[in-house]
């Protein structure tokens, strides 16, 4: 059987210094793919990822610059398929605005079909959300699957990717 080789695009929201870009290096280990797009306001990752039988070219879009991000909202959004949506366990606020902001942007610019993975971010700090805090903002924000996540320890990170992917991959 012939291997079959898909494109996903993934894209993180959420506020500045939850620690998206942290997220995503701790996942694509060769750095120098990111390819800034100053029209776009964003850095672009590549990472190839097999799951199961099937590869996969996996581009990430990163928000490089919140003001500029606005602008570009359109194209940032555009044709991807996975949404991470992270938030930093040692602010709440950062769950708050996912549930003001975010959730309505994404709603507005691709629709309520799309899956929304929800990652806690910053787990190896002293909490102000715990892990039952995670689950009701999961919740409350309508989230698929939640993972909690520690972009400095690593822990979470992989299986955070990972579990997402085998999981989209599955739908397609
Ligand atoms: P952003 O891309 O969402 O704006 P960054 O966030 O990835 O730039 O991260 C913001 C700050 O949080 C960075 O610190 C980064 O090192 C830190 N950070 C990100 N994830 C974690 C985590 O899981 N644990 C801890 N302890 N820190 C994290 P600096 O000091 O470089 O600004
Ligand atoms: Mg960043």
């Amino acid at each position: 059987m012939a291997l079959i080789e898909f494109k996903m695009k993934l894209i993180l929201l959420g506020e500045s210094a939850v620690g998206k870009t942290s997220l995503i290096k701790a996942f694509v280990d060769k750095v120098f793919s990111t390819d800034y797009r100053p029209t776009i306001g964003a850095n672009i990752f590549i990472k190839r990822v097999e799951v199961g039988d099937n590869r996969a070219t996996l581009t990430i879009w990163d928000i490089a610059g919140q003001e500029r991000w606005q602008l570009m909202r359109t194209a940032y959004y555009r044709g991807s398929n996975i949404i991470f949506l992270v938030a930093d366990c040692t602010r709440k606020e950062s769950f708050q605005q996912l549930e003001n902001f975010w959730i309505p942007d994404v709603r507005e610019q691709i629709g309520i079909e799309i899956p929304i993975y929800l990652l806690a971010n910053k787990i190896d700090l002293e909490r102000e959300v715990s892990g039952d805090g995670v689950k009701e903002w999961a919740e409350k924000i309508g989230a698929n699957h939640v993972f909690e996540t520690s972009a400095k320890t690593g822990v979470g990170v992989n299986q955070a990717f990972e579990q997402t992917l085998k999981d989209v991959l599955s739908k397609v």
